[in-house]
């Protein structure tokens, strides 16, 4: 007889409590497969996905044509370093430089390591192109921001979670509001402004969505003062906000080719997460050759960026972008989910507003940032199959797979209609 040594959801997070670093607080269900918008727990039981892995499974989970391209690359070479060259990573570079309209392309692997890399590059560009005196440079960076872990990274963050305690912190950075045109032009007139970091929509500050023109107005007046606007879309990027980059406007979405000409254009864009589909950690930076080309042999690198696995994984999630005109679906996705919910923000007392663009939204919840009911809902959702978490306390992200059918989103958006009328404080 077979003894079934399966473990339960609750040995398994017990296993987790024990083992592991407490640096998450999961929500408790434990996932065991995946499958384009759905997963499933060890206990068997559907959810739809509501998270993406904060925007890195946009492609859906276990993409076919992702695993395959994948599996076909690990039994043929997985790494060779770029001591040596590959087979794969100048198709890789062409591929994704000519897909997002830029010269060149630095791989990395996390999107942290590309935020750095555009940090170090842009420093680089001020000192050796703009004649900045050494160890001057200042990057003006916005309130609320979320670039990753980095010992530098947390130096400019004002989360103080993310922050507390890992100093000494890097200096350079500069940080103003974000959204606010007046505050830039105030920080332009600083002496010594290389670039400016920003996201497009701020994810951990609750999915906040700038006006329509803003990061427009600050990419052409950081230009206009001789700095760097440097895009982090390691969020927002790959279709997630129903445009292959939220920064694009002009974008011809039959083709998805980037059109430069027809909007304007950052000039460091900092990718990662979907970049893969979620299958593989790759990032990447993208700039054209007057400021890629500072960097030279030796002065940056990592073992494991553009390696073959990650190249020929990234070329088939951006394929499938392509295929399956997810920009456009998240466009189209996004109306009718705003629309929806916003009904439902209408009739419940719970919920104070939804915002967002493409398939990159939040609902506010009506009460405090220290309660515990954006949690508590989180629960109740989970409970009626649907998975999504809270961010900064009385938020919560709601951020599906692209891949969603109009009849499925339908479907998640009865499961929140009635959780958030069933709910009770
Ligand atoms: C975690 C948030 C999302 C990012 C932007 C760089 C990175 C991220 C714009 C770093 C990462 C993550 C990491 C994740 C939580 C998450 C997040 F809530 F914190 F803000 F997505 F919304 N730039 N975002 O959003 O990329 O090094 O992680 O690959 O668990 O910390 P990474």
């Amino acid at each position: 007889m077979m003894i079934d040594t399966k473990k339960t959801s609750e040995e398994l997070i017990a296993i987790e409590e024990k083992h592991g670093a407490h640096n998450y607080h999961p929500l408790p269900v434990v996932l065991s497969k995946g499958e384009g918008v759905h997963v499933w727990d060890v206990e068997g039981k559907h959810y739809y996905d509501f998270l993406s892995a904060y925007s890195a499974v946009n492609q859906g989970h276990c993409h076919p044509k992702i695993v395959n391209a994948m599996k076909l690359q690990v039994e043929t070479l997985t790494l060779t370093s770029r001591a040596f060259y590959n087979d794969v990573l100048g198709e890789y570079e062409e591929y994704v430089t000519n897909f997002f309209d830029y010269d060149k392309v630095l791989p990395m692997n996390t999107g942290a390591e590309a935020v750095e890399t555009a940090i170090k590059l842009c420093r680089k560009y001020a000192y050796e192109k703009k004649g900045i005196a050494e160890d001057q440079a200042t990057i003006i960076v916005c309130e609320g921001n979320f670039h990753g872990r980095t010992t530098t990274i947390v130096s400019f963050s004002d989360d103080m979670n993310a922050r507390d305690n890992f100093g000494p912190f890097t200096p350079g950075f500069v940080s103003i509001p974000y959204n606010d045109l007046n505050a830039l032009e105030e920080a332009l007139k600083l002496p010594n402004v290389a670039g400016m970091l920003v996201e497009p929509i701020q994810g951990e500050a609750g999915v906040f969505t700038p006006d329509e023109d803003y990061i427009e107005r600050a990419c052409n007046m950081v230009q206009a003062a001789g700095g760097l606007f440097i895009a982090d879309e390691v969020q927002t990027g790959v279709a997630r906000t129903g445009r292959l980059l939220a920064v694009c406007k002009g974008c011809n979405c039959e083709t998805l080719k980037c059109d430069s000409k027809a909007g304007f254009k950052p000039d460091v864009l900092i990718l990662g997460k979907a970049l893969s589909g979620g299958a593989y950690p790759v990032s990447a930076v993208l700039s054209n050759d007057d400021i890629m080309m500072v960097i030279k042999p030796g002065q940056h690198g990592s073992t494991f960026g553009g390696n073959p696995v990650a190249a020929k994984v990234a070329i088939a999630a951006l394929e499938v972008v392509r295929e399956e005109n997810l920009a456009e679906r998240a466009e189209k996705l996004g109306i009718i989910f705003r629309a929806e919910i916003q009904k439902l923000v209408d009739e419940s007392d719970l919920l104070v507003k939804v915002r967002g663009k493409g398939l990159l939204n939040a609902i506010v919840i009506n009460d405090t940032e220290d309660s515990s009911t954006a949690w508590d809902l989180c629960i109740k959702l989970r409970d009626n199959g649907l998975l999504a978490k809270p961010t900064h306390g009385n938020i919560i992200r709601f951020a599906p797979p692209l891949v969603m059918t109009e009849e499925q989103l339908h479907e998640c958006i009865a499961i929140i209609r009635k959780t958030v009328k069933e709910f009770k404080k």
